[in-house]
């Protein structure tokens, strides 16, 4: 359970999901009041899953008061005033709508939708309630890449002209590698474009602006895969690996490449920037570090060099360690559940919120619809 400083209000959760994603955002509510002075801090009342036995044994590791087998019975609680929604990518759009219009604060998972009109939905259904809420891309808040963030604001870089980002794993490679939810499009929706992409997308956005027009390719190599039962294959209905180009409303040009079948990487997510003035480049596998390089250095000492990112001058830092103790992924989730209690303390919803989320399902449709007619296709000027 967490400790409540006694000067401090505290906030009921209640979290859908327990593996993967649950797990991650379970540790993000156990420590984040160890390490950073939120109010509220939050309070693990209820995890929620629909397996009783499951739920009661992973309750009980992660850290949570207690349980719920049921969402509704879940959303009647008065003890829980924030829902985390962690659970698989077609119940993001029914559960956030319940949770807001229970007139609670909603954290979801990436992507936020499966489709543009569910996003739509949630948008709406954010609105009206008024409540906080916020998709969880944990990326933007690696130190690395605030610091990157911040350096493009400050103009370092120059007029930003290329972005180029990948995100590459391997768990597709092995042809015999399951059927899992993330494959179907009926629960995984775009697939590895959303479920990867929406990343890339998201962190562009963030870091140089919005996206004006898409053009995509995309293809699925294996397209038969055993059903986790294991005792008959299944369809792979979505796009397994895709790449597009993007131009960006203020003239930058970008390319984005997503893909699970890549031999040897593991967790490549990587991005590079490049201005008039200078470049900078984050690789998640080593997340602790920024490279870069700006022209006024000259040619006699300049070139791209490492910024180690643990100093408490660097964004989120202060909260961890002395400079040069490195942290890893789960800190991520500290930090993105850090500024979504200072949000619901201010009353306002920390980027991205729901409509963010939307726009970059608008990039994710509009490069699913290049893909149909083989051409250029507008984002929308303003789908929010
Ligand atoms: C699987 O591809 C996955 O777990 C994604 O769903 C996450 O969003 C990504 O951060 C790591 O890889």
């Amino acid at each position: 359970m967490t400790e409540r400083p006694m000067d401090r209000a505290e906030i009921g959760v209640g979290l859908v999901g327990y593996r993967f994603m649950g797990r991650a955002h379970s540790n993000a509510y156990r420590q984040v009041a160890r390490f950073f002075d939120v109010d509220p801090v939050p309070r693990m009342v209820a995890l929620c899953g629909r397996n009783e036995a499951a739920v009661r044994d992973a309750a009980r590791r992660l850290g949570w008061e207690g349980y719920e087998t049921n969402y509704e019975r879940l959303l009647e609680r008065e003890d829980v005033q924030l829902i985390d929604i962690s659970s698989a990518g077609d119940t993001h759009c029914e559960f956030a709508v319940a949770a807001l219009e229970a007139g609670k604060h909603v954290l979801c998972e990436k992507p936020l939708a499966n489709s543009l009109d569910e996003a739509r939905r949630m948008v709406e259904a954010a609105r009206r309630a008024g409540t906080v809420n916020m998709v969880c891309h944990n990326y933007r808040r690696v130190p690395a890449v605030r610091l990157a963030k911040r350096l493009v604001k400050e103009g370092r870089l120059g007029e930003i002209r290329h972005w180029r980002a990948v995100y590459l794993q391997d768990w597709l490679l092995d042809p015999e590698a399951p059927l899992t939810w993330r494959l179907r499009r009926e629960t995984g929706g775009a697939g590895p474009l959303a479920d990867l992409g929406s990343h890339l997308v998201d962190l562009a956005h963030y870091l140089v602006g919005p996206i004006a027009e898409v053009i995509g390719t995309a293809e699925t190599f294996v397209r038969e895969r055993p059903l986790p039962s294991g005792d008959r294959t299944g369809e792979v209905t979505v796009n397994e690996a895709a790449a597009f180009l993007a131009r960006f409303e203020n003239g930058a040009i970008g390319t984005f490449e997503v893909s699970p079948l890549v031999p040897g990487r593991k967790a490549h997510e990587y991005f590079e920037i490049n201005g008039s003035r200078g470049s900078i480049a984050f690789d998640l596998e080593r997340m602790n570090e920024l490279q870069v390089y700006f022209e006024d250095e000259g040619p006699y000492t300049g070139g791209f060099r490492r910024i180690l990112v643990t100093e408490p001058e660097h964004p989120y830092m202060e909260g961890w360690w002395p400079p040069g103790h490195t942290i890893g992924y789960e800190h991520t989730f500290v930090h993105t559940v850090k500024d979504l209690l200072d949000g619901i303390r201010a009353g306002e919803s920390p980027a991205p919120t729901f409509e963010d989320g939307l726009r970059c399902q608008a990039v994710i449709d509009a490069v699913e619809r290049s893909l149909g007619e083989r051409g250029w296709v507008s984002t929308g000027r303003n789908p929010v």
